[in-house]
């Protein structure tokens, strides 16, 4: 009798489904970057097959997901086999679990001499090896036996060193394991911009660092903003345990995480997880769980490991933060390109530790294949803990005689047909006069990162338009203190002083000019590259689609679409009531201050202000905001992810400074400034 025929045949059956269904999605999250199902579903169809397994050993076989560790390389990197296999963790989804992990520990050891808890990064897991303290070779996990050489790429992660600290380097190679993640913000920012851009969207940071760690262009993953936590060293040197070996990275100048405890008893490992349970969301990364290590390197040697997984280790993964909460509504909203997008109205429910009312749903095809329809339960979360989206639908609470939901065919703000172009995930307003499409593009024009108008805010401009006062931007510099008066909120003061700050906003940078226009694909990053090429609005205004090509960075869409925009009547004409109405780039007046003959260079992002910001801070000081390093450059700012710019400077020898150093500075030069 083989081993099989004492299996029931449903046993068998769900098993080769699983191990299927565990393939596939293993698949789209390791290989292509593109997970279909969320990671809780994922872990539950494993753990499934594991068990399975477990009941009837029989089952397991050699090409079973459970016996391999991630998902096969790419193509396109250099393999490189690890020195020893990068494992992965036997996940605990209760207390109970955790419970059992101890007391098998504890029962094989006799005792324990205690447990480190460590918050488990959602990122990708990285290997990094240095010889005799000098960086050499990174490598992604890949199928945890070989990974990829991503050296170019992680090269550019500022917190990666270059060289460990001297007196702590240890000689010959070490191998140095951790996370690369991108921060909550940075996540959030990246998608904005590409979902202005016109580009897709990542599902969440994990998948973001990802693409960013895989770039075949290193400038791409140095502008990402990616970070690092280290948390295991081989050979360990003198440490002992795994909290010495935290501090030994730290010493060596690597990034660890400070939220670590040591914990005697599985008390306080529970206590430790309830702790971060919710305290999590106040962090700007994301973590799913908590990993929990025996801390001495000789026990855990003696514990070893199984086929795929330490027995030393086990991560305690959070329930996942869904909410369960009902479609009020579908609406429309267009965009200041004219781009159509459904939004969930929600019934609003508290997810991740803040109330959520709405939730994109992207486009047409999207709604389509999640069928959402308006009166559904549907299952909410937030990718990257921030952007809530609508995970899927209960089907079972769907109510009776509940229609699929249809994109209208005409746009709900002007009533002219929608286009949907070839290739185009979205259908688009063309009616240039469309009164939506208008108001975001002024809304867009007087924000944050474009014109940057003090005190206009959307309920400013809605009310500007509804008067008739304003139809395009240009009319905002013509706005009367006396019309404002006509508006609800405003007292003579307030309206003198909104009309100074749209004058004091005629002359910016070009870059915050070009970015206020509002071309479609054309965001702040875009509008920086065509900014650093052309140098003037009129140089600009002058390219044709060929020229605009030659612009590094600058994609043929991008051009086209530029182009297109530059020679049209309507982008003519936009630009000409600016320039009538006395708007103009900044060229390089020369304003003197404590910085006048100094040129400063932003590299990487910061924190507390976007470049251009920084820039116009350095120029109102007298100072220069150069793109490239020379021995002339006074002082590089280096944010995150600073790449070549900053290697430049510590070659030349140039003063670098980090981000809270430069405030410092400016807070000391600017003494007006609060
Ligand atoms: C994976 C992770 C580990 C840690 C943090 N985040 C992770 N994603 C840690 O130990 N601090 S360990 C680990 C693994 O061994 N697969």
């Amino acid at each position: 009798m083989s081993e099989t025929e004492s299996i029931p045949a449903a046993a068998q059956e769900r098993a080769a489904e699983l191990r299927r269904l565990v393939e596939h999605h293993a698949r789209q999250y390791h290989v292509l970057d593109k997970p279909e199902i969320d990671d809780h579903e994922y872990d539950m169809l494993f753990r499934e097959l594991v068990d399975l397994e477990t009941e009837y050993p029989g089952l397991q076989t050699p090409d079973s997901p459970t016996q391999r560790v991630g998902g096969a390389p790419l193509e396109s990197f250099t393999k490189v086999r690890h020195r020893r296999p990068m494992l992965s963790l036997n996940n605990a989804f209760s207390a109970d679990e955790v419970r059992d992990f101890v007391r098998r520990a504890e029962r094989a050891l006799g005792s324990v001499h205690g447990y480190v808890c460590e918050l488990k990064i959602d990122g990708l897991a990285m290997s990094v090896s240095y010889r005799d303290g000098a960086f050499e070779r990174a490598a992604t996990r890949g199928d945890g036996v070989q990974g990829e050489d991503v050296t170019a790429n992680v090269r550019t992660i500022r917190s990666v060193p270059m060289a460990l600290k001297q007196d702590h380097a240890p000689r010959g190679e070490v191998e140095v394991r951790g996370e690369v993640y991108l921060p909550k913000g940075v996540f959030a920012a990246l998608n904005a911009r590409l979902e202005d851009e016109g580009k897709p969207i990542y599902a969440n940071p994990r998948n973001a660092a990802a693409g960013a760690v895989r770039q075949l262009d290193p400038r791409v993953t140095a502008r990402r903003g990616l970070q690092t936590f280290m948390y295991q060293l081989d050979p360990p040197g003198r440490a002992a345990s795994q909290e010495e070996v935290l501090s030994s990275l730290e010493s060596m100048g690597l990034r660890v995480n400070p939220h670590r405890a040591f914990a005697e008893s599985v008390d306080d490992v529970l206590a430790y997880l309830d702790h971060w349970q919710d305290k999590r969301h106040e962090l700007d990364y994301e973590t799913d769980g908590v990993v929990i290590k025996v801390s001495s390197l000789a026990e855990q040697a003696e514990l070893g490991s199984i086929s795929r997984s330490p027995r030393w280790a086990i991560a305690y993964k959070f329930p996942p933060e869904e909410r369960e909460t009902t479609v009020l509504d579908i609406s429309v909203q267009v965009g200041r390109t004219g781009a159509v997008t459904p939004v969930a109205m929600l019934e609003p429910t508290v997810v991740a530790g803040s109330t959520v009312r709405r939730a994109t749903l992207h486009n047409e095809d999207e709604v389509a294949r999640k069928d959402v329809r308006i009166g559904d339960t549907v299952v909410l979360h937030k990718a990257g803990d921030v952007i809530p989206e609508v995970v899927r639908v209960v089907l079972e609470k769907r109510p009776k005689r509940s229609r699929a939901w249809q994109m209208p065919e005409r746009c709900p703000a002007c009533d002219s047909a929608l286009v949907r172009e070839p290739g185009e995930a979205v259908r688009r307003c063309v009616n240039p006069l469309c009164p939506a499409q208008r108001l975001e593009r002024i809304l867009h024009f007087a924000s944050r990162g474009a014109m940057n108008i003090e005190g206009l805010g959307p309920a400013v401009i809605v009310q500007l338009i509804d008067h008739g006062y304003v139809t395009e931007a240009a009319d905002l510099y013509h706005v009367t203190a006396e019309q404002l008066l006509t508006l609800e909120g405003f007292a003579q003061r307030s309206a003198e002083k909104l009309v100074q700050s749209i004058a004091a906003r005629r002359r910016v940078p070009l870059s915050r000019l070009v970015n206020a226009i509002g071309i479609r694909h054309v965001g702040e990053r875009t509008a920086e590259l065509l900014a650093e090429h052309f140098g003037s609005l009129e140089s600009l205004e002058a390219a044709d689609e060929e020229k605009l090509r030659d612009v590094e960075g600058i994609g043929d869409v991008v051009a086209h679409d530029v182009a297109m925009w530059l020679q049209s009547d309507d982008g003519r004409a936009y630009l000409e009531h600016l320039h009538a109405a006395g708007v103009s780039a900044e060229t390089s007046h020369r304003v003197e201050g404590p910085l006048s003959g100094q040129t400063w260079v932003i590299t990487g992002t910061l924190d507390s202000m976007t470049r251009p910001e920084a820039e116009e801070r350095i120029h109102a000081l007298g100072g220069t905001a150069g793109s490239s390093v020379s021995r002339k450059t006074h002082a590089v700012v280096a944010g995150a992810s600073p790449g070549s710019k900053l290697e430049k400077a510590t070659r030349l020898g140039v003063r670098v400074i980090d981000e809270a150093a430069f405030l410092a500075e400016l807070a000391e030069l600017e003494p007006g400034r609060a």
